[in-house]
């Protein structure tokens, strides 16, 4: 019996490990509710896929709104700052985009939203392994 547990932990570890929860970060961006989904936890150096959901003050899907992702780490002894921008492509309800990190540790993220005449940004900052 004590064995059996000892299985079935091992299996709900591993099944906790392969199905990892996104990186998920939720603000305001002015009126908007931006949820940002980043598809490594923890962002890693290289490629990372980036989806945004956008929903207006009513609780509504934006669908017709256009995203920038832009991702900027600051300068560091002997490198200088790196900024870079990418559109996110509609995709359904989401926004899709995919980030190439450069380089390990500290990054900012700001993405950037209008719609409608209105927009808003929301920023926030990862630490890439
Ligand atoms: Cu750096």
């Amino acid at each position: 019996m004590k064995r059996l547990m000892l299985i079935s932990l091992a299996v709900l570890m591993a099944a906790g490990s392969a199905f990892a929860k996104d990186f998920e970060v939720a603000k305001k961006a002015g009126e908007f509710d931006v949820t940002v989904k980043i598809d490594r936890n923890p962002p890693v150096t290289g490629d990372n896929g980036v989806t945004v959901t956008v929903k207006d003050a009513a609780g509504k899907v934006v669908k017709d709104a256009k995203v920038v992702v832009e991702y900027s780490m600051p300068a560091m002894p002997g490198m200088p700052p790196m900024n870079y921008k990418t559109d996110a492509a509609a995709k359904g309800d989401v926004y899709a985009a995919t980030m190439n990190l450069s380089m390990a540790g500290p990054w900012n993220i700001a993405v950037k939203i209008t719609a409608g005449g209105k927009s808003g940004s929301m920023k926030f900052a990862i630490d890439a392994k």
